[in-house]
Parts: C-alpha cells; sequence; structure tokens
C-alpha cells in the first residue's frame, strides 16, 4: 500500500508522478521530493518556486520544508532567495542533527555547498505582477491570491512517512515576513506511527492554532484524517469568531499510515490531488 497527497490543482502532475514513482517501489521522500519539485520548476504556478510572486521590494523570498515521520527529524528553509529547488535543500538538511533549519544568506551558502543550483526565481511576468502591484500601492496581503503553498505527504510500500512543503509566501509581503510554511507543528508535521498533515493559508492565522501538530495529535487520539482535519481547524475557526475575528482562509490534508487521507477548509472550494495504491486524481473540500 502507498499512498500521496498535495494541496492545489498545481499539484496534481506532481502528484501523479509521485504515485508512479511509489507504485514501482520509490521511498515516499523521494515521491515528495519529485511532486514538490515540479511545482517549483513551473514558472506560471505563481506561488512556489520559480515564478514566484516577489515581496514588497521586488524579491523573492523562499521557505520550504521536509519532515521525515520515521525519525522525526526535520530539514527546512527560511526566507532564502535564488535557490532554485528549495524542497530539495530543505531535504538535505533533514537528517542533520544541528544546522537543520536555515534562513537566507546561510541557507544559500548551504546549498551551493550541496551543489545545488541557484536561480534568479523572478520572471518577467512576476516582475510585471510587482510592478503593478506597485503601482496601485496595494495595502492587502491576502491568503488566496494566487498565492498558494505547495504540501505533499506520502506513506510508501515499506511504511516511510514525509511530508514536504514549498512557497515564496503571500505577494507583496513584507522583507524578512515568514508564514507557517517552513515551521514545524504549523505548515506541515508527520509521526509515522500516527500520521502527517500540513496546512495552507494565511500562515499568521495557522500558527495560532498548531494546526499541523495538532491533527496528527488527532489521528494520535484515534480520528480519521478528515475528522482531525476538520476538528483542529473548526476549534480555531471557533476561537477566532470567538475573538470577533472571521474564519480566515485556512485548508489541511492529512494522511494517515493506513493510506487514508483528508481534507478541511474554511474556503467555498479547496481542490487537492490524492491517491492511494492508484494514480492520484483531483478531489474537492468545501467549506460545508
Ligand atoms: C504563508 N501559508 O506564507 C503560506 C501561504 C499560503 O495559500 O499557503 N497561501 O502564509
Amino acid at each position: 500500500m502507498y499512498a500521496l497527497i498535495g494541496t492545489w490543482e498545481m499539484c496534481l502532475e506532481g502528484a501523479r508522478k509521485g504515485t508512479a514513482m511509489l507504485q514501482s517501489g520509490a521511498s515516499a521522500g523521494d515521491a515528495v521530493e519529485q511532486a514538490i519539485r515540479m511545482v517549483e520548476d513551473e514558472p506560471s504556478f505563481t506561488s512556489v518556486g520559480y515564478g514566484g510572486l516577489p515581496d514588497r521590494t521586488g524579491h523573492v523570498f523562499l521557505d520550504a520544508a521536509f519532515m521525515d515521520g520515521n525519525s522525526l527529524r526535520m530539514g527546512g528553509v527560511i526566507s532564502a532567495e535564488n535557490i532554485r529547488n528549495p524542497i530539495s535543500l530543505a531535504r538535505k538538511l533533514c537528517g542533520r542533527e544541528t544546522n537543520c533549519l536555515l534562513a537566507g544568506r546561510g541557507a544559500e551558502q548551504a546549498a551551493v555547498s550541496f551543489g545545488l543550483p541557484l536561480w534568479d526565481m523572478r520572471t518577467e511576468s512576476s516582475l510585471q505582477a510587482w510592478r503593478a502591484a506597485i503601482a496601485k500601492q496595494q495595502e492587502e496581503l491576502a491568503a488566496y491570491q494566487g498565492h498558494d503553498t505547495v504540501c505533499v505527504l506520502a506513506v510508501d510500500e515499506q511504511g516511510g512517512m514525509v511530508a514536504g512543503v514549498s512557497t515564496s509566501g503571500l505577494f507583496m509581503k513584507d522583507p524578512g515576513r515568514v508564514g507557517d510554511s517552513p515551521i514545524i507543528g504549523s505548515g506541515f508535521y508527520a509521526d509515522a506511527r500516527y500520521g502527517a498533515a500540513a496546512a495552507t493559508g494565511l500562515g499568521e492565522d495557522i500558527m495560532r492554532g498548531c494546526l499541523s501538530y495538532e491533527t496528527v495529535s488527532l489521528m494520535r487520539r484515534g480520528a480519521s484524517p478528515a475528522d482531525a482535519c476538520r476538528e483542529a481547524l473548526s476549534a480555531l475557526v471557533a476561537r477566532k469568531i470567538s475573538l470577533g475575528e472571521d474564519e480566515g482562509s485556512i485548508s489541511l490534508i492529512a494522511l494517515s499510515p493506513d493510506g487514508a487521507y483528508g481534507a478541511a477548509t474554511t474556503l467555498e472550494i479547496f481542490h487537492f490531488a490524492a491517491g492511494c495504491s492508484e494514480q492520484a486524481a483531483l478531489h474537492t473540500v468545501s467549506a460545508n
């Protein structure tokens, strides 16, 4: 048995490739890295990797993480520029006892030391979008204006379980702004005994509920992936509403060791790609 789940329609091709790899015996780590690299490499996806939309200063800063649910080790990249495939660097850092989460220049130096390519991640069209936003003096930071994080969870035939995420964060963010994606327990979590989870949406809200850890923790107490996503999300939403806030823009995915998967969202519609012992297909979940 193998299974893989990934966020958003942009992940479909990568998820198909990842499930095909799992079918032919690849590890969950290889499948997750490959699925995410395919999203990072596609410039028409403007929220991840090459072609990602810039911050206010016109620079593309990338966040990524990779967690091995069997060893509970993680590697991560925070606010790094010019790294062609941040997920590959995050994976290389995973397993280190120290120095596993690197930010900025240090991450770029590590990429060079691993022989990973550096790249100007801006494209003419991402710069055009930035110039237009500057001209409009856009102030609002929004989680879902074409700015979505790719999160992929996989379990392989050998029981290996991995979570990976990659994003360029929010369009027009302040320089140095970091969301949930590279933060363990918020943007992602995996424990091969109970399951894996990952989040997409407004990182500032996701972090307040440590949503990925909370989802895995509910699975540890027996919840299915779908129920765990729903319960973790609705608890944070209820708390936000009790504070006089709106529900926010948050979506969660989860995967259990037996290959069951699920998702929950505050959006009208949230797409994810998933397959269990079959090729990945597109699925949807909605807030109601
Ligand atoms: C962040 N969670 O940087 C990311 C962005 C995202 O849908 O996933 N948007 O806050």
